[in-house]
């Protein structure tokens, strides 16, 4: 009796998943989502368990989050894995996330292709280590012809050192005459940064309760809706995301009488 009842529940609670991302579906679909993924340390301490715990914990919630996001239409997901400032961090704890990328492929890399999904990274390759670097490249490679949703992953990322050095490839051009003063406007500003084969994010959500943009995108952030949420990225659950997005539409249908 038990069991049929913990049945029925479950049947349930997947139904109403399953009309949430109808209805979601039947109005506009943000096409970029970007997020910050935060509260894995935090996540684990609370459980007594190393940093670590909660990182290798965050990784699944990347699984099922790109699972849903190509459910739902989005175009392109871009996670916020590792920060140009994340270096500082206890180099064991470095060297673990690390090979993250590596696991997260082993094990789920067959899934993203059958799902017609692309693996894309945005980031300074150079300081990455070079198992880190190839698992990454392997995965583009494998994943260039699908054309579902774009998986970004923003790794050994920073916002500022992509504008300072979007500023010295313009100038570059500047210099060897490709680029007169004049033709420097947003769009084109825009196609120097490590975005630039992107739309700019529609909606950003960072968990863990922090508001704040900690170096992350802040060009291309200039327009978009905000969402935080105290959850900590490991109990980041498909409702969460669907609570996002719904918050996102009923925003847009409030504003877009006047907005656009
Ligand atoms: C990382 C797990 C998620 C929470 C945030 C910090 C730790 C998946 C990847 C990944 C990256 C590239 C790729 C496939 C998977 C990843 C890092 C950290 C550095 F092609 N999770 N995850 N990369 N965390």
């Amino acid at each position: 009796m038990l069991n049929k009842m913990k049945l029925w529940k479950n049947q349930k609670s997947s139904s109403t998943l399953r009309d949430k991302i109808e209805q979601i579906k039947a109005r506009p679909v943000p096409e970029h989502v970007a997020i910050i993924m935060d509260g894995n340390g935090r996540w684990a301490k609370k459980r007594a368990l190393p940093r670590i715990a909660g990182h290798h914990e965050g990784m699944k919630v990347v699984r099922k989050t790109t699972m849903l996001a190509n459910d739902l239409g989005i175009k392109t997901l871009t996670l916020y894995a590792f920060s140009t400032e994340n270096w500082k961090r206890p180099k064991n704890e470095v060297d673990y996330i690390m090979k993250l990328p590596e696991e997260f492929l082993d094990t789920f890399l067959p899934e993203l292709v059958e799902n017609n999904v692309r693996v894309k990274m945005m980031g300074y390759k150079d300081q990455l280590p070079k198992h880190t670097l190839r698992a990454i490249e392997q995965a583009m490679e494998k994943t260039k012809n699908n054309n579902g949703l774009i998986l970004n992953f923003a790794l050994n990322y920073g916002s500022r050192a992509e504008i300072l050095d979007a500023v010295k490839q313009v100038l570059n051009d500047y210099h060897s005459g490709i680029l007169k003063e004049t033709d420097i406007d947003e769009e084109v500003f825009s196609s120097y940064l490590m975005s630039s084969n992107f739309a700019d994010p529609d909606l950003l959500i960072r968990t863990s309760g922090e508001i704040r943009l900690s170096n992350f995108m802040l060009w291309q952030l200039a327009y978009s809706e905000f969402w935080f949420t105290d959850v900590l990225w490991p109990d980041f659950s498909e409702e969460h995301l669907i609570e996002a997005i719904e918050a996102y539409q009923s925003r847009q249908r409030r504003f877009g009488g006047i907005n656009t």
